[in-house]
């Protein structure tokens, strides 16, 4: 069923504590934690609670959930003071996507090219 826990999922272990992570802010709905393999002086991940393989998943069947990640990104900028950050949802396999629950990366405190590589 859509946005239930994935045995296999690695951050659905993260929600449920059973992987352990450094936790920056936490909310009904979301969990941010810090990156385990930072690109940047601020890396850290936002997650939605409930499983959903990727962002695009996530804004068809949770559309106020995917809300929430937006939003406690914003949240998570401000925390670290951030002036300008930049989001990242890698989507597939190709475009880097690793862990198919659906997260934003918040990248912030160096400079940040454009385009991205
Ligand atoms: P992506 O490649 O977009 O699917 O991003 C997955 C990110 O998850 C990647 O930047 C590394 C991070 N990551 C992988 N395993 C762990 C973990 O066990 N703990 C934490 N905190 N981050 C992890």
């Amino acid at each position: 069923m859509a946005g239930e826990p994935q045995a296999d999922c690695l951050f659905c272990k993260i929600v449920a504590g059973e992987v352990p992570a450094t936790v920056v802010r936490e909310t009904e709905t979301t969990v941010a934690f810090r990156d385990i393999n930072p690109q940047a002086p601020t890396h850290v991940l936002v997650i939605p609670k409930a499983h959903y393989p990727d962002a695009a998943t996530l804004a068809a069947e949770a559309p106020q959930l995917a809300a929430d990640v937006l939003k406690e990104a914003g949240e998570v900028a401000a925390g670290e003071k951030a002036e300008a950050y930049r989001l990242v949802f890698n989507t597939g396999s190709a475009a880097g996507q690793t862990v198919f629950h659906a997260h934003a990366h918040v990248l912030a405190g160096r400079g940040l090219q454009w385009p991205p590589g």
